[in-house]
């Protein structure tokens, strides 16, 4: 698969976005949904900023207060041995490893604009800030998805009560409606079709299973974007292979003559995020038509190997002209990169295959 990496990469790292936060430091601005607005690319950036410690021994959790609407810092000394703070995302309790007691940064969205789609200028404010209990530990990871004149934007909403995903709509990037929660813990990576198809709209989404099951995608249908039912298990996880640890929606899914082709990411239980496709048929996105076996993007470069989270690449959203994709994608937990790719060679992958 050819992929040309665009040659100002990273697009947008770190040292680009000023904190919101006095004594607070951004250490990722990455994973950003994708629209196109008034001619320029909008990237719906993640912003994740971190309260500065001055002592290495100590680690701190940033918490949104929604009553006081400030920020609570919790602080844990690194040898408390309740906790372990191996996953420099989180913190965990020793006696309950496989979920996470708090965050060790919050994210929220933050618009970067463009003319070009390769230079970018970012908003001095908030887009998408915690304006809820589902949200005191942060927004994360958008997609954006136009139809007819409206916006949606989808994202995951993070709290102790656990990690759902949300939706908003806007018509100008300057103000949004809250259309609520429309899938309940834990689901995540949920991706919204551009159109109705058969009168109703359509959806992947990614429950992630504690007791039975693997973290893999689903697709469900709904009259009205607010409300979803109809879930059938879509595509799953592929033991022995790039993606045996979990996959996930990537891409809001791309009208082509041969189906609606979806890119998704896949990661191995080691985190190791590469970029996979599949096509579904178009009149009935419940029927999988092909899934490429080896992945069409890998982490490569340094700045997708090297960083807050490395061998990370994940993209959320991409702008189609004709038969180039132009993507584009969080590194290694911390930057914004772009690529392009065509449409015929990824379907030409999937035949192959
Ligand atoms: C995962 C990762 C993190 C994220 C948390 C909460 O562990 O995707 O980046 O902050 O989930 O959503």
């Amino acid at each position: 698969m050819k992929i040309e990496r665009f040659e100002e990469n990273p697009l947008i790292t770190p040292t680009d976005v000023m904190p919101l936060h006095e004594g607070y430091e951004v250490i990722g601005a990455f994973n950003g949904g994708v629209a196109e607005y008034n001619d320029e690319v909008i990237l719906l950036l993640r912003v994740a900023e971190r309260p500065i410690s001055e002592d290495p021994s100590i680690i701190k959790a940033p918490v949104y207060n929604t009553l006081t609407k400030t920020m609570d810092i919790i602080s844990f000394d690194i040898n408390d041995h309740a906790y372990d703070f191996e996953d420099p995302r989180m913190i965990r309790k020793k006696d309950k490893l496989d979920s996470f007691v708090y965050l060790t940064s919050l994210s929220y969205i933050r618009i970067a604009r463009s003319k070009d789609g390769h230079h970018f200028t970012i908003d001095d404010e908030a887009f998408l800030y915690p304006f809820n209990n589902y949200q005191t530990y942060g927004i994360e990871d958008a997609r954006c998805t136009k139809i007819e004149d409206n916006y949606y934007i989808n994202f995951s909403s993070v709290s102790p009560v656990g990690v759902c995903d949300s939706l908003v709509m806007t018509k100008d990037f300057k103000t949004y409606e809250d259309l609520g929660n429309i899938f309940a813990p834990e689901n995540k990576d949920v991706l919204i079709f551009p159109e109705k198809i058969n009168g109703n709209y359509y959806a992947l989404h990614r429950p992630s299973l504690k007791s039975i099951g693997n973290y893999d995608i689903w697709i469900a249908s709904s009259p009205d974007l607010q409300s979803w039912g109809n879930h059938q298990h879509l595509l799953g996880i592929r033991e022995q292979s790039w993606e045996n640890g979990r996959i996930g929606g990537g891409l809001v899914p791309i009208k082509t003559a041969q189906g609606w082709l979806v890119i998704y990411h896949g990661a191995t239980p080691e985190h190791r995020y590469c970029m996979g496709a599949a096509l579904l048929d178009l009149a009935d996105p419940t029927i999988v038509l092909k899934r490429s076996k080896k992945p069409i993007m890998e982490p490569d470069a340094l700045y997708e190997k090297n960083g807050f989270f490395g061998d990370v690449v994940f993209g959320c959203g991409g702008i189609v002209e004709g038969d180039k994709l132009t993507m584009y994608y969080g590194v290694a937990d911390t930057s914004m990169a772009g690529c392009t790719l065509s449409i015929k060679e990824i379907l030409r992958q999937l035949d192959e295959e």
